[in-house]
């Protein structure tokens, strides 16, 4: 697939040059573009608003880096043979100076679902990062809104850290650092979403979160298992992700009531080529210079997770898995 870039000077595209509406990505697009959607939107994850609702069935996900990795990502993972583990890429978009991706919004597939934003992989941050000396006051202040006793003395007396220490500190606080993935945000039905979750670390701790996000449904646990499994056997047999390093992707996890189940794996903002000379195999352990990221170590402990949950009383408001989607 070749590079192309949409200039947009108007966003959303309406009938009447009277309707048109500035991009607010805080807020959904416009009554005209969205009155087709099933769901109100929701962001579990990622920069705030770093999302808009984009077509009736797209979202426009807004570009951080100087870099355009996500884009390259999405456009040879369309021609590789895990297509189908993530959502479906339409474009780049060119818009008032800054670029966004066009892609599939998966919450369209839904009716009012659960929905699990899970971080995978060991290591969170890139190896560049290990030479980025820059101390910021922002991350030391998030360091010790979640343990006040973390910084050091020679810390404490600069009131700023790396971003190298923050991201270490954040995978030894969850359970990225023993388990190869943290849940970084949840949605129950009917209830407010939460990211409240960063010190879910402990093996019972995440044992409860993921009991209660199945909630007694068999019909869920199998079919997550089911979706998992060919996500793990698809990356292990696809030439793109065996040949890159994928860096805070997550895995987004939806099921609804009417039975509708399915798991992508999304975000390749930090996700990198390896050079030709080097295998990966994203189960080793991270040494500077190897590039290993752990994403399949996470994803294999994940599974071991889902299938270690005990269905006590079955709820069964849910129908066959052989009616989940085919997408995933
Ligand atoms: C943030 C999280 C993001 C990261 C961000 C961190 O920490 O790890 O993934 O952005 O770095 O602050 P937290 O989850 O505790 O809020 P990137 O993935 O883009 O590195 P940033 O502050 O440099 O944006």
């Amino acid at each position: 697939m070749t590079m192309c870039t949409v200039l947009l000077d108007d966003f959303p595209p309406t009938t009447s040059s009277s309707e048109y509406t500035a991009l607010d990505l805080t807020a959904p697009a416009s009554d005209a573009i969205l009155k087709n959607r099933k769901n109100t939107w929701i962001q579990l994850a990622g920069h705030p608003g770093g999302f808009a609702p984009a077509g009736p069935n797209t979202i426009w996900k807004k570009r951080y880096t100087k870099d355009n990795n996500e884009t390259q990502a999405y456009e040879s993972l369309m021609e590789d043979t895990a297509q189908d583990i993530v959502p479906m890429y339409y474009r780049e978009v060119e818009y008032n100076s800054e670029y966004f991706i066009e892609i599939e919004d998966l919450l369209q597939h839904f009716t009012d679902p659960c929905i699990m934003d899970v971080k995978m992989g060991t290591r969170t941050f890139l190896e560049s990062e290990v030479m980025n000396s820059t101390l910021r006051k922002d991350l030391y202040e998030k360091m010790i809104a979640l343990d006040p006793a973390a910084p050091s003395a020679e810390e404490k007396q600069s009131q700023s850290i790396t971003k190298l220490r923050y991201m270490q500190f954040r995978e030894r606080e969850s359970s990225t650092a023993e388990f190869g993935f943290r849940i970084e945000a949840l949605r129950i039905t009917g209830e407010a979403p939460t990211s409240n979750l960063k010190r879910v670390k402990s093996k019972e701790q995440i044992h409860d979160v993921l009991s209660k996000f199945v909630n007694d449904r068999r019909t869920v646990q199998n079919s997550l298992l089911e979706k998992l499994a060919n996500i793990r056997e698809k990356i292990e047999n696809s030439p793109f992700f065996m040949s890159h390093e994928l860096i805070g992707s997550s895995l987004l996890v939806m099921f609804d009531k009417i039975g509708q189940c399915g798991v992508w794996v999304i975000d390749f903002s930090k996700t990198n080529l390896i050079d030709e000379s080097m295998e990966i195999t994203h189960r080793l352990p991270w040494k500077l210079g190897n590039h290993e990221d752990g994403f399949l170590f996470g994803l294999d402990n994940l599974i071991q997770f889902f299938t270690d949950i005990e269905i006590k009383d079955e709820l069964t408001d849910t129908v066959t898995s052989s009616q989940s989607l085919t997408t995933s």
